[in-house]
């Protein structure tokens, strides 16, 4: 079977993809996003209105990145604090994007999510962008973590699955209003990020194309 269709197609649109990047991928990629974060440092981004900060820290790449801050979330063009250009999206990601999307337009943002041990992810839904006929594609790297999906109601049932570096989820259909979070990082699970950690990285269309 090609790599392209290993996965599991699960109900509405899920489709995890275990392992689709080797090691050598993985440490090319960290190195792309090292290089990322170089140029548009992470920061830790705080909740609209109560000003609560997140326990990730972010950044991005892409033509458009996601913020949020006191006054809300949104995307816009440039780093909050830099006010540079976001950099350009790594090519290794624009082509597991080309491979899996099954979507005929390129990605616009890449938000970079950086967890140490302690940081957690609530459960929310995405719906900053004006375009959802395109999938959420998530990449892991560095430690594992639990990471928990219902449906589109905030008490629809959840079920738990536990990501690895490697591994790609793809969120489309149904699927991409499900709410989602990450409970916990397992710390010490993976050598790549010699400080230990988890990135996860998600590729999303942003506008709809003309
Ligand atoms: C399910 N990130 O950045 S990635 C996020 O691991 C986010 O950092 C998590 O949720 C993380 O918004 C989860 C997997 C993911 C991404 C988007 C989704 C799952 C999703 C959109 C709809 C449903
Ligand atoms: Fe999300």
């Amino acid at each position: 079977m090609p790599i392209s269709e290993r996965g599991t197609p699960t109900f509405d649109g899920f489709r995890l993809v275990p392992g689709r990047l080797d090691r050598t991928e993985q440490e090319a990629l960290r190195d792309a996003i090292r290089a990322v974060a170089a140029e548009a440092p992470l920061y830790r981004p705080s909740m609209p209105r109560t000003g609560k900060p997140f326990s990730v820290r972010m950044t991005n790449c892409g033509s458009l990145g996601w913020v949020s801050d006191q006054s809300g979330y949104r995307y816009q063009p440039a780093h909050p604090l830099t006010g540079r250009p976001w950099p350009e999206i790594p090519e290794i990601l624009l082509v597991l994007w080309r491979e899996l999307a099954d979507y005929p337009h390129p990605p616009e943002a890449c938000l970079v999510n950086f967890y140490d041990p302690e940081a957690r992810m609530g459960l929310h839904q995405d719906s900053d962008e004006a375009e959802f006929a395109a999938p959420v594609l998530s990449v892991s790297l560095g430690d594992s973590c639990l990471f928990r999906v219902g449906g589109t109601n905030r008490r629809d049932p959840t079920r738990s699955v536990r990501l690895a570096s490697g591994d790609v989820l793809l969120l489309g259909g149904p699927s991409r209003l499900a709410f989602h979070g990450v409970d916990r990082i397992y710390p010490g699970t993976s050598k790549l990020l010699p400080q230990g950690g988890r990135i996860n990285l998600t590729l999303r269309r942003v506008t709809k194309p003309e």
